[in-house]
């Protein structure tokens, strides 16, 4: 049985062409002119392109005293609704918990699962264990590894743990990741700002100003640097983080930043909202920003100091968030934006000028992939690629509202949008996994996708090198200290 898209033109990160292909057992078998397949869907007017993939999620999380709403069931279904065709997770042990257990729980969450996922490892806290775990962990194809610099007395890890977990991190030729917030500054800034009687919504943004994020990601930079480790940073929403990143990467360094869709469409006025369950549902970290910091985000994309665009997908519902009436340091930290990001990038990345359809899908998908050891899996339209699709109609318009959305929670932070560029069929592994607004790949279809490890890298550290060199060893036989 073989399938054919035809009358589509192909778009991927590097080419656009008129092509036809052709799909058998859930893989590309060839790309050209005049091939014939048993089941033929129609592209015309449609670009097809690989399936978004989405690098960061956190799907049944547990977190801030309740799970985030969505699982691997909703969070896929709204996923493919939008057209991302993979996601990858976090899972998250906590602090004095082995990887391994965690690994076992996340494995758990995903039985139904509609679309492909891959996991990131959390590191929230140091020991010999973990060291020891880590190993086991990249053999069973998880390479990446997040650490959180916020979120005080809870996930975050110091400079110290920081440190030895990046050296281990870049000797089993991994990616380290960091959530970049200075978690004492905003603790500090928290209690300051309840104290002086700010509870509500508006004083989340207050305490977590763009200078903590800045400092965090100049600080995790320097310490990726020291430990000869390619660093990605998760949900830039600044200029001052994007700057610390701009600068890392012209001076040869091996650091990634990720903008999200949400901070990239919507900015802090949201907080001032009198509505309190407006404003607490906006509530993620880092909060929105304002417009200025939003143009370097889109700058970053365009000029390619930031490389992929991702949700957080972090979903909680209005009860959920009602938790934190009278102290917003309680108000689950999230938002949703599975379904919405492609759909929104599309129209205002693509719509506005702002990226070319090539460019739309490196930043979906195709440097995502590449980072995070996906590609030619996944991210690609080549001969042997998984045949994760969209057939994108640019032409197609919605306004973007929670009645009709697949997520599980009962409003939309995008409420009112309207887009235009929707996917009209989903493609996973060569089944239609979305058409004419339903899901229709079973519960069960999506398969944990391994990674490999690559090459440590970022060994050219000139400081590091005279760190390591053999010490010189003073007449007395007694090596030499403070060179
Ligand atoms: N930020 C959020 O808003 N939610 C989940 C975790 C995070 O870092
Ligand atoms: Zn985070
Ligand atoms: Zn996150
Ligand atoms: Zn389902």
């Amino acid at each position: 049985m073989t399938t054919l898209i035809r009358n589509g033109t192909i778009v991927t990160a590097d080419l656009t062409q008129k092509a036809d292909i052709l799909i058998e057992g859930g893989r590309i078998a060839a790309i050209g002119q005049g091939l014939v397949g048993d089941e033929v869907i129609d592209a015309t007017g449609c670009y097809v392109m690989p399936g978004g993939i989405d690098p960061h999620t956190h799907l049944e999380m547990p977190f801030m005293g309740t799970y985030s709403a969505d699982d691997f069931e909703s969070g896929t279904r709204a996923a493919l609704a939008g057209g991302t065709t993979m996601v990858i997770d976090f899972a998250l042990p906590a602090p004095d918990q082995s990887l391994l257990d965690a690994l076992k729980i996340w494995d758990n969450k995903t039985a139904r699962a509609h679309c492909d996922y891959s996991f990131h490892m959390a590191v929230t806290g140091w020991r010999q264990q973990v060291f020891d775990e880590m190993a086991e962990v990249v053999d069973r194809g998880i390479t990446s590894f997040k650490h959180f610099m916020a979120y005080k007395g809870a996930l975050m890890v110091n400079d110290d743990e920081m440190f030895a977990s990046f050296r281990r991190v870049g000797d089993l030729g991994g990616i380290a990741m960091v959530h970049a917030e200075n978690g004492d500054v905003v603790a500090e800034l928290s209690a300051r700002l309840l104290a002086e009687g700010n509870t509500g919504p508006e004083a989340h943004a207050y305490s977590r100003p763009a200078q903590v994020e800045g400092e965090a990601t100049n600080r995790a930079i320097m310490i990726a640097d020291m430990a000869g480790v390619p660093l990605y940073v998760v949900h830039v929403s600044c200029e001052d983080s994007h700057e610390a990143i701009r600068r890392a990467r012209q001076a040869g360094k091996r650091v990634w930043g990720e903008p999200l869709i949400q901070h990239l469409t919507l900015d802090e006025s949201e907080y001032q909202n009198p509505d309190w369950d407006h404003a607490a549902r906006r509530v993620m970290s880092p909060p929105f920003r304002d417009k200025r910091h939003q143009d370097s985000l889109w700058s970053g994309l365009m000029s390619g100091s930031l490389s992929c665009v991702a949700t957080d997908h972090c979903a909680f519902t209005t009860t959920q968030k009602r938790t934190g009436i009278g102290d917003f340091t309680k108000i689950p930290n999230g938002t949703g934006g599975l379904e919405d990001r492609l759909p929104l990038l599309w129209t205002q990345g693509v719509g506005t000028g702002r990226l070319t359809p090539n460019e739309f899908v490196a930043v979906a998908s195709t440097n995502i992939a590449k980072i995070m050891g996906l590609y030619p899996k996944k991210g690609a339209v080549l001969v042997g690629s998984d045949a994760d699709l969209l057939i994108w109609d640019p032409e197609a318009t919605k306004t973007i509202s929670a009645g009709t959305q697949q997520s599980a929670i009962d409003y939309n932070v995008f409420e009112g949008l309207s887009v235009k560029g929707l996917p009209r069929v989903v493609l996973s592994r060569g089944s239609v996994a979305w058409r004419e607004g339903a899901v229709e790949t079973p519960e069960g279809h999506g398969e944990f996708v391994a990674r490999a490890p690559g090459q440590p890298v970022n060994r050219a550290l000139s400081e590091w090198k005279a760190l390591t060199a053999p010490r010189p060893v003073a007449r007395s036989g007694i090596p030499q200290t403070g060179v």
